[in-house]
């Protein structure tokens, strides 16, 4: 069995992101669980994205869409247009050199980020669940806006939930599931953390400077 490495919520911040890939002691068959927001905030969103398909040239890697991604894709919209404008998209259109050419230049790969990546053990998800509802008929919304009800309620599922999106200062943990997101891009001196979790079901984090 793999290992898993999940990273979530880099926005933009190509140096945390290469700081924690360097404290990581990778192994050949490790997988590497994106789990969204790759942009917004931070200077370097287009950076962080080259940075996290090349990491597909020595690992399996799996990527996941986060808010921020699925405004961006959706703002033509006029509600998703004015949260990419609002939160972190223009220091996105300025590491591009232009607002068009964000999908232009990774079109294939925001093209095939996935809502979730379901394993025996965990569930990899930007934001959450909807506890109300089976997996299959949570709405795209949920997996990556969903907060509170998420987070401070129980889930049925059997799967360890590992998700983002909500900011701690330190991971969340309880029974039923784990967040990571410490506030990467938001705050100067947040961390970027990656959890490592291994065949044991043992959960390890590592923190950027
Ligand atoms: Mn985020």
């Amino acid at each position: 069995m793999s290992r898993y490495i999940a990273i979530t919520d880099i926005h933009g911040e190509l140096g945390k992101l290469e700081n924690l890939l360097s404290k990581i002691e990778t192994k050949p068959d490790d997988i590497f669980v994106f789990m969204g927001d790759y942009i917004d905030r931070g200077p370097d969103s287009k950076g962080v994205i080259d940075r996290v398909i090349k990491q597909s040239e020595t690992h399996k890697c799996i990527y996941l869409i986060g808010s921020h991604e699925y405004a961006f894709l959706h703002s033509d919209d006029e509600y998703f247009h004015y949260l990419f404008e609002n939160y972190g998209g223009p220091q996105t259109v300025k590491s591009y050199g232009g607002f068009e050419k964000i999908y232009k230049t990774h079109k294939d790969f925001f093209d095939n980020l996935k809502f979730y990546y379901l394993t025996d053990k965990y569930l990899f998800v930007h934001a959450g669940i909807n506890p109300e509802l089976p997996l299959e008929k949570q709405s795209e919304r949920d997996l990556v806006y969903i907060r509170g009800k998420f987070i401070y309620s129980k889930h049925n599922l059997p799967q360890k939930i590992i998700f983002g999106h909500t900011e701690f200062e330190k991971p969340y943990i309880d029974e039923g599931k784990i967040g990571i997101d410490l506030g990467c891009g938001k705050y100067k001196n947040a961390h970027l953390c990656g959890l490592i979790l291994d065949e044991n079901g043992n959960e390890k984090f590592i923190l950027s400077d």
